[in-house]
Parts: structure tokens; sequence; C-alpha cells
């Protein structure tokens, strides 16, 4: 570089504090909630680097009192000699310089180097006040900073410090981020939970790194250490620790080729989902790309290839699918490459073209041999694929039968049970999934026929305690709900053709209500997403207690509630308290005025919040094990306001 040159550039440079601070968005994200967070993460990537080159092996955030970030690490501290180009400390130009931090490195690539890239100098540049100490050479440094400006340079804070490490204390600039939301016009605040979802998943990326996460504002003293020797492998452990597993350890596959590092960790497990994540450079590739087609095709292939070997899938077989190999499958790739493209609308998508083949190639060697030396668990694995295929056939003749249905349909070809409503405006029409025959004849004479359409549900399918999803579809109930509501499953679901536009689960209130309204929940949930996605799934909301008391009558939908009523209608002259035992114990009348009357009912809507999460809740409900089943009702049944799941 010509000096002229470097002029313009070092020019450009400073225009880049100015363009952070201009527009922020461009540079993190947004300036909402996420982009303040951000700042931390930019900030905890050049530890975790620092972690990858070998030299760093505990880190630690702090959100102090004044809502302010402190990050520190046990690494070889942040240079701080003189550059000579530049005629300052390389603290300094790394903290105000845009796209300096690269240059610094010693041969190792800077790994995490954030979702934009943009590292610390933003920090910096969106921070109204920010300070370095570098604890190195056997001194400590210090150096401070407002809004990327210096504003006070490298000085000498201490001598005989034993120690190496970095120090970044930072005050997000109030000015910048504000918020919008629910408090107008003051500043965003860190939330603890937020950080503590990256720190963790973080300590899962990078196995053997400590992490510790402490909060000392005021009343929210609280503080949490994430380590993880195993790494991903832990990782896969922590998602399935609700299900019933189908081996015991994660198999764990490792290989590095052409200086890229790939890790692979994956469990099946006794349910009918996959759950695939890819990592690259510690970032979530949300949008998938190329480290995760890799892998896919490596599994499909190997599986199979594994699979005819041993003659569990005969010559007239057709071949596994990869829906098939990936059921049950929970696994994480995490692959660090030192110019990772990324690409897609949240550029979330790996795209380099050259990771798909050198992964499939790793991972390919890497299980065929594990397969080979551990066979139980490979003919599990072919097993539970082999099942996936009958599976899919099943679902595949309920799909024709959904469609053949919906052709009968259009003459009037609805389940006989159904007490279908006179509207077919889904702007007003209901339909009541109804517990048992009885209490289905009371909503029938109780419902307002012209939106209110009853399907009674015999108990049985609450029988079907561990209903394999193809059962299900097998089920006369679950056949009549798929007819009545019109709309199809699966990929060939259309919202368009719903028939209700409210469709209302309407349980018993104890344990069996909540297993059946979790069964029709889970089948709506794997097979009609949309529904819940777009709002119609509701919950009816049953009375508890029937008070009497003279004349009157009062409901109470809770214990709590039951205590309110007494107080206030006066516990002397003994009111008369009737638990109901089931839907069943309602006249027309009663099941109108408490359930069904939209004037007067509460119905709760579910809510499909994260999925993820819904996922863990899922398994947690349809998985084998009882305990937490059990225990997951026992807490929710009653409690929900909005069943958010
Ligand atoms: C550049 C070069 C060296 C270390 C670092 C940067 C470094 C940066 C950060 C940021 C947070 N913690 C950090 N720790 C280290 C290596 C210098 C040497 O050779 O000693």
């Amino acid at each position: 570089m010509t000096k002229s040159n470097y002029t313009a550039e070092n020019i450009k440079a400073l225009e880049g504090l100015e363009a952070v601070r201009m527009r922020p968005a461009m540079y993190i994200g947004n300036t909402s909630d996420m982009g303040l967070h951000h700042l931390v993460y930019e900030v905890v990537d050049n530890s975790i680097d620092e972690a990858l080159a070998g030299y760093c092996s505990h880190i630690e955030v702090t959100i102090e009192k004044d809502n302010s970030i402190t990050v520190s690490d046990n690494g070889r501290g942040i240079p701080v000699d003189i550059m000579k180009k530049e005629g300052k400390p390389a603290v300094e130009v790394i903290m105000t310089v845009l796209h300096a931090g690269g240059k610094f490195g010693d041969g190792g690539y800077k790994v995490s180097g954030g979702l934009h890239g943009v590292g610390v100098t933003c920090v910096n540049a969106l921070s109204d006040h920010l300070e370095v100490e570098v604890s190195r050479d056997g001194k400590l440094w210090g150096i401070e900073f407002q809004r990327g400006k210096t504003t006070k340079p490298l000085y000498e804070k201490g001598k005989d410090i034993a120690e190496t490490g970095t120090k970044v204390h930072f005050h997000p600039d109030p000015e910048i981020f504000k918020d919008e939301d629910f408090h107008e016009g003051e500043a965003r605040i860190y939330k603890f939970e937020i950080l503590r979802g990256r720190m963790r998943e973080l300590a899962f990326l990078n196995k053997g790194v400590t992490i510790v996460l402490k909060d000392l504002r005021e009343g929210k003293e609280t503080e949490e250490t994430f380590h993880y020797a195993g790494g991903i492998v832990e990782y896969v452990k922590y998602m399935d620790a609700e299900k019933e597993q189908l081996h015991n350890e994660p198999i764990y596959i490792e290989g590095t080729k052409d200086d890229i590092i790939v890790e692979v960790a994956m469990q099946y497990c006794e349910t009918y989902h996959e759950m695939v994540s890819g990592y690259a450079n510690n970032i979530n590739t949300h949008e998938g790309g190329s480290h995760l087609t890799g892998l896919r095709r490596a599994l499909t292939s190997t599986i199979n290839k594994y699979a005819r070997d041993v003659k569990m899938l005969k010559e007239k077989d057709d071949n596994l699918t990869g829906d098939d190999v990936r059921e049950g499958l929970t696994a994480v790739i995490s692959i660090k490459i030192p110019n990772p493209q990324f690409e897609g609308q949240t550029k979330t998508k790996l795209n380099n073209s050259e990771v798909d083949p050198l992964v499939a190639t790793i991972v390919s060697e890497k299980l065929g041999e594990y397969m080979a030396e551990n066979p139980s668990v490979a003919k599990k694995i072919v097993d539970k694929a082999i099942r996936s295929a009958q599976v899919r056939e099943a679902v595949r003749k309920a799909k024709k039968l959904a469609r053949d249905r919906k052709g009968v349909l259009e003459s009037g070809g609805l389940p006989g049970k159904l007490a279908d409503c006179q509207s077919r405006d889904v702007e007003e029409t209901e339909i009541y999934l109804v517990e048992g025959d009885s209490a289905g004849g009371s909503a029938k004479q109780g419902r307002d026929r012209k939106f209110q359409a009853i399907l009674p549900l015999r108990g049985k399918i609450l029988n079907v305690e561990k209903a394999r999803l193809d059962r299900m579809l097998n089920s006369e109930e679950i056949k009549n709900m798929i007819t009545a509501f019109g709309c199809g499953i699966s990929d060939e679901f259309n919202i368009e053709k719903l028939r209700y536009g409210k469709i209302i689960i309407m349980t018993d209130a104890d344990v069996d209500g909540a297993h059946i309204r979790t069964l029709m929940l889970t089948f709506f949930y794997r097979y009609m997403p949309q529904l819940i996605e777009e709002g119609h799934v509701f919950i009816a909301q049953p009375p508890l207690f029937l008070i009497k008391k003279g004349q009157k009558h009062y409901y109470a939908y809770s214990d709590e509630e039951l205590g309110k009523t007494l107080d206030d209608i006066g516990r002397d002259s003994n009111p008369v308290i009737q638990r109901y035992k089931g839907l069943g114990e309602m006249n027309p009348e009663q099941l109108w005025e408490t359930t069904m009357d939209p004037e007067s009912r509460t119905v709760l809507q579910v809510h499909l919040q994260d999925a993820v999460e819904a996922d863990r809740v899922f398994s947690v409900l349809m998985g084998d094990q009882v305990e937490p089943r059990r225990k997951f009702i026992e807490e929710n049944a009653h409690m929900v306001r909005n069943l958010d799941l």
C-alpha cells in the first residue's frame, strides 16, 4: 500500500465509525433487543477466538448494576505495542478502525467473526463509554473511549501483573438503543435469559471453554457457569434429555480436511421427527447450507449401504429415504471454516460448495466404521428407519383417504357423528371436539346450531397410550376429524378448505382429559401445524365447581376462584359445592352457559411460539417416559390461561 493510498483508507475507516452510528442496523442487524445483545456476542467472539487459538480457557460475562457489560478472559491480552503505520497502540487501532481486527492474527484465522463480521469496533462506536484493560508483559494497561472516540489514550494502570488477559467494559449508548416497545424513551436493558441461551450454546460448541455469566443488578443477582468437556455430544444429550434414546451415547464424528474442521454428534430417539441443527463458525445456520446437505447425503447413503450389506433391506425393497433415516434423529453439525460464505434472507445459510463433499466424505467414512464396530446400535438404527418407511406408507394411505373423502364430502359425506352447523362462514363457525358421547349429547342440545358444530370423540382415543402416529391416522376418531375439518393433512394441507374458524377442544378437567387434549394437539402439531400457527385451535374451559346458595348458583374454574367466590357470597348458611368430575355431569343448559356461550365462556388460544421448545414439550408429552409427562401435565393442566407451546 502506498502512503497516499493508506491515508485514503484511513479516512474511509474514520468515516466508518460515523457510518456505524448513523446506520447501526446495517452493522448489527437492528437496534432492538437483538442488536443490543449482539454487542455482547461481538465482544465474546473475540475471547472465543482466543480460546480456539489455544490461549484462553475462561471467559466471564457480567451484566453490571448500571446495565453495562464486562467481558473478561484469560487469553494473551490484546497487543498494546505501537503500530508503525498508524503510530498508535494496536489495541487502539483494533477498537477504532473498522475491519482492523483481522490483521492481528498470527496465522490462525478468526473463527467466530460474528454474523455481521464487524467486530468490536462497532461495539465501541455504539457505546457511550467503553474501557479496555489488558494484562500483558507484566503490566496492566488501560484505554478509554466515548462513542468510538479515544478519550483516554493507552496508559499504564498497574505493574507486576503475573497473569494475562483482556477485559472489555462497555455501556450501550442509550441514544441508540431506545426502548420503543414497552418503555418509550427509556434505554433498553439486558435480559439474562437471552445472554444465557447464547453463552450455553457457545460453551457447547467450544468444548472445554468455561463461560461464567453473572447478573449484578439489584434484585436480579444470579450467576451461571457453562462448561462442557464433551462439547456438542453434551449438546445433543441436553436436547434429548426428556426422550427415550435408541442407544446410550451419541455418535461422535470428527475430521479435518483443507483447514476445515468438521464435528458431528448424533443420537436416535424413540420419537418420530428430526432435529438436525448446523453451525458454521459458531453461527447457527438456520437457513441450512452445504454442511447440512453433505451430512444428510452421507447419512442416507451410509445407512442404506449398511442395511443392504446385512440384508435388512432385501433386493426387492426400495431404498430408505432421507426422511426415513432421520426419523427420531437429533444431530448437531458444527464446522469451523476459514472463509465462510453466508447467504440467504438472514445470512444464515452456508454457501461454500466445497463443504458438501468434504462433510459427506468424512461422515460416510466414520459413520460406516462406527456401524461396522457397533452392530447392535446399527441394527436398531436401520430397524427404526424401516419402521419409518412403513409409517410413511400408512400416512400416504391416510392422505389418499382424506383426499377421497373430500370428494365424497362435496356430496355431503360428513362423519355420521358430526352434528354440523348451518353457517358456512368460517368467520363465525366453530367445531367442538367433545370427549365422550354423553357430553357430546349435551353439547349437541346446548349449542347454537347456527354456528356451532359438535364432533363427539370416544374416550377410547385415550387408550392409545403411546399412539404411534400411523396408528393415530388409522383411528376412526382421527379420520372423522380430518373429514370434518376438510383441509387435508401434511403437504396436502390447504387452509382455504378449512370448514370452521375455531376448533375447540373440550375435554374433562382431569388428567385423562388433559391427555386426550395432548393427543389431539400433537396430531395437529405434526400434521396440520398451520392450524395452530394461524390461531385456529382453542381449548374450552369447563368449570370445576358449581356453588349453590339459596336460589343463586355460581361457577368456579379453579380452586382459587372457588375460594374467592365463597369469600364473596359468604360461607354461612352453607353454600352447596359440587365438584364436576366430567363434562357429562352438566346438563345442556349448564354446558352452554359455562363453556360454550361466546358471551360468557373462556377459551384458551393455543400458540406456537418457539418451535424448538414446542418440540421439547411434545417430546415430554408424547414420549415413553411417563414421569416427566405426568409432571408436566400436572404442572400445566389447570394453570395455563394461554397455552404457549
Ligand atoms: C490479536 C493478537 C493477539 C491476541 C489478540 C488479538 C486478542 C484479542 C482479544 C480480544 C478479546 N480477548 C482477546 N485476546 C487476545 C496475539 C498477540 C500475541 O502474539 O501475544
